[in-house]
């Protein structure tokens, strides 16, 4: 059975077997080298912790607003080189830094959990000291796999041995429900033969159009309470 999209290529795709020809234990020696420098990994850290501090602001903000905290929490991380090369394998490019850094969004990437998505999506948006870059609404439009977040990548100007640059940082804004399921989701691309199993794939596809229908009458439910 075909997969559903190149999101369930990952495991399949070994590094050595799909650069024939090229010297891929040089690309990726020279990739790691260069992505592990501690100056990059501490430019992507650094901008990945303003965009937490912000987050955490606007969390405060929200908070005061509607007497509760409407971002549970937040995760980041920096992807690993690893998952980078194969990220510029799948999507047909040289496995090196500056096909790494020019290309690829989330080298750095924030996870943000709440249930009114919207609404910290739109106050992300808001901020002046931000730059958005590019969204992608999964939500109103998700992808073939059933997954669904809101996806903001944002620029965070970064500046060592007196050059700026702009460093890239993904936030994935998405509910509880809509994050276990993307886990399931991962867990089934990985497993080896998971996502042939046709039932497996038709259920986490059922059960994602599930938990947007109840993510969304909770919220409502959340909407008329604080009305009151
Ligand atoms: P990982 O393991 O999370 O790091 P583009 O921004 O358009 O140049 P990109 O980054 O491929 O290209 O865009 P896309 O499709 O928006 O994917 C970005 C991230 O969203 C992925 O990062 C995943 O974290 C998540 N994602 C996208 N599609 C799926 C899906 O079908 N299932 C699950 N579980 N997650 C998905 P990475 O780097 O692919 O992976």
């Amino acid at each position: 059975m075909p997969k559903k999209d190149s999101k369930n290529q990952k495991k399949s795709i070994g590094i050595k077997e799909t650069l024939a020809g090229a010297d891929t234990s040089l690309m990726e020696k020279q990739l790691k080298e260069q992505i592990e420098a501690p100056m990059v990994r501490l430019s992507y850290t650094y901008a990945m912790d303003v965009v937490q501090a912000k987050l955490k602001m606007i969390n405060a903000d929200l908070t005061e607003q509607f007497d509760r905290q409407v971002i549970r929490s937040m995760t980041g991380r920096i992807k690993q080189t690893d998952s980078i090369a194969k990220k510029l394998m799948r999507k047909g490019r040289e496995v090196t830094f500056q096909a790494a850094v020019t290309t690829l969004n989330n080298i750095a990437g924030i996870r943000v959990f709440c249930d009114d998505i919207y609404r910290v999506a739109d106050y992300i948006k808001k901020q002046k000291d931000i730059t958005l870059l590019k969204e992608k609404d999964y939500v109103k439009n998700p992808k073939k796999s059933g997954y669904q977040s809101i996806h903001l990548i944002v620029g965070i100007p970064v500046t060592y041995l007196e050059k700026t640059k702009e460093i890239r940082v993904e936030i994935q804004i998405r509910s509880f429900a809509m994050d276990y399921w993307a886990e399931l989701d991962n867990q089934m691309c990985y497993k080896k033969n998971a996502g042939q199993i046709e039932n497996v794939e038709r259920a986490t596809k059922d059960y994602s159009d599930v938990i947007a229908k109840v993510d969304n009458q909770m919220l409502e439910l959340r909407r008329q309470i604080e009305k009151k």
